[in-house]
């Protein structure tokens, strides 16, 4: 009996210390990806390091791209994000906005189910993988949203118009 039990609880303090070994394991990963992903220049992108809140400003206009491809904020800082649409053509063939997916979205499976959302702006009912997401504008328009940083990590924003998020796609890069 007494083998048995010790036999159980030494089982139970390998697999417990595997389990923290891995977690820390996925914690250094998903540092690693932030790093690499704040560190990269490609495309163009706004650091703002500091202060209570960070002005961002992208732009867009009939040609389905948007001027930022990346924006790096801390964790928790309030941004104020400003989208502005330089075209001329109107909102229901040129319509664009900025959406920000939780982490682990797919973003097709979204862009999909936004793209038959038209009702709602194009975006879809009670969707629980949206950050944030700043109204649809057309051409000559511009909108401002505010929201909080969510944690550490690299989230993806698209443009939820029908077929614009393969183009109209960036990454917002949480650090610390
Ligand atoms: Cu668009």
């Amino acid at each position: 009996m007494k083998t048995i039990l010790i036999a159980i609880i030494t089982l139970f303090m390998i697999s417990s210390c595997g389990e923290d070994k891995k977690k820390k394991s996925d914690q250094k990963k998903e540092t690693k990806v932030v790093q690499q992903a704040a560190a990269s220049k490609e495309g163009s992108y706004t650091n703002v390091a500091s202060g209570a809140v960070v002005n961002v400003a992208i732009r867009t206009d009939d040609r389905m791209k948007f001027d930022l491809n990346k924006i790096v904020v801390k964790a928790g800082q309030k941004v104020k994000l400003t989208l502005t649409h330089a075209g001329r053509l109107g909102k229901r063939i040129m319509g664009h906005n900025v959406v920000f997916l939780k982490k682990g979205t797919n973003v097709r499976r979204f862009a999909s189910k936004a793209a038959g959302s038209k009702g709602n702006d194009f975006i879809p009912v009670g969707a629980t993988s949206v950050i944030a997401h700043t109204k649809m504008i057309g051409g000559g328009e511009t909108t401002t949203i505010e929201f909080t940083a969510p944690e550490v990590g690299v989230y993806d924003y698209i443009c939820s118009f029908p077929a614009h998020y393969a183009l109209m796609k960036g990454k917002l890069v949480v650090v610390e």
